[in-house]
């Protein structure tokens, strides 16, 4: 009966307070002496819960359709720029764009099967800034697992009023428009689509994609020049079943560019390699890469399991994206 079970918690929890201290959690003063029988939840509607996400979602789609920046791809890189420009500039509005449900990419077991993250100094002030803690070895750092630096960098991006993560979203395209002066295009959005849409158009006809459009555009599609324009930043990794997405797609639209393809493994020419060349792509206006995509396109070695290079070029190229906004 539930007076017996009322007494039998409460001795419980006077045998607890004498055992030991008593046990303290978010719930202690909504469940009073350990008795869960009579726990309740407020209640609510099953069409209150789909409308409280469904009309955010929409809501999101309908602000983020013009996008200050767009960032193509969750992992490492991608989410150490949307780190940088977001704190710098509240006032912009951040998409993210992440093919897979969640958003790391290689960095949840930092690209191999060993849990901790190695960081060469000075990347390790990235971690001060974020607050990881880790182990300093001397010439660089060990955080002890990359799920650390992952879900702490994931949760301090997230929680910029200014960004927002579209997971499970897949880029299809870049949108693309004549450049302003002289021959040549420039990037003017993005088109995405659900991932699991994208795997599967040969299977569905019609599935029709979204676009994000670049802020700075009039309804002729010719530039706004009483405001910045924005900007596509591709992280998107190298190359595999969505990897290297931007670089292959821009080497065919501008022409004037081969895919340099990343090389075999050297971690030292690696990373320094990805680093310099991250940041504007020159030829296309309004594109910017950084990470493991920056091997691609101009042909860097792949680093291994080394991340200083993945957070310091999504600082490089974040900088010249705020340059570009001052
Ligand atoms: O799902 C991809 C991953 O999360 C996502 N992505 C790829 N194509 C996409 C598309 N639309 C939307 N078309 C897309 N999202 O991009 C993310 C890339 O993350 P990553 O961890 O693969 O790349 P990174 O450059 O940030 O980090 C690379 C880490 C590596 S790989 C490596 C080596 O092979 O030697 N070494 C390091 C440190």
């Amino acid at each position: 009966s539930s007076a017996t079970r009322t007494q039998t918690a409460t001795e419980n929890f006077a045998q607890l307070q004498l055992n030991s201290t008593p046990i303290t959690h978010a719930l202690s003063d909504v469940v009073k002496q350990e008795d869960w029988s009579d726990f309740k939840f407020t209640p609510i509607r099953e069409s209150t819960v789909s409308r409280a996400m469904t009309s955010r979602y929409f809501q999101d789609l309908d602000k983020f359709a013009v996008s200050d920046v767009i960032i193509v791809g969750a992992g490492s890189s991608g989410l150490s720029a949307a780190y940088v420009i977001a704190k710098n500039r509240p006032d912009l509005k951040v998409a993210i764009i992440e093919a897979n449900v969640s958003l790391g990419g290689g960095a949840w077991l930092a690209g191999s099967l060993m849990s901790a993250m190695i960081m060469r100094k000075p990347a390790h002030l990235f971690l001060d800034e974020l607050e990881i803690p880790y182990e300093d070895e001397g010439d660089y750092v060990v955080v002890k697992h990359a799920a650390l630096f992952t879900s702490t960098v994931s949760s301090k991006v997230l929680q910029f009023p200014n960004v927002k993560l579209f997971n499970a979203t897949a880029v299809e395209d870049l949108v693309t428009r004549p450049a302003d002066k002289g021959t040549g295009v420039q990037v003017a959005g993005v088109v995405t689509n659900w991932t699991l849409v994208t795997q599967a158009h040969d299977l569905q006809s019609c599935m029709d994609p979204n676009v994000i459009e670049l802020a700075g555009y009039q309804n002729d599609g010719t530039r706004d020049p009483s405001q910045k324009h924005g900007v596509v930043l591709s992280t998107t990794g190298h190359d595999g079943p969505f990897g290297a997405f931007s670089a292959k797609r821009i080497v065919s639209i501008d022409g004037s560019q081969k895919l340099g393809g990343m090389k075999g493994l050297d971690m030292n020419r690696a990373e320094a390699g990805v680093v310099k060349h991250a940041g504007k792509y020159e030829g296309v206006d309004s594109m910017y890469f950084a990470g493991m995509e920056v091997a691609e396109l101009h042909g860097c070695n792949r680093m291994g399991p080394t991340f200083g290079a993945m957070a310091v070029s999504g600082i490089k190229a974040a900088e010249e994206i705020l340059r570009h906004f001052a």
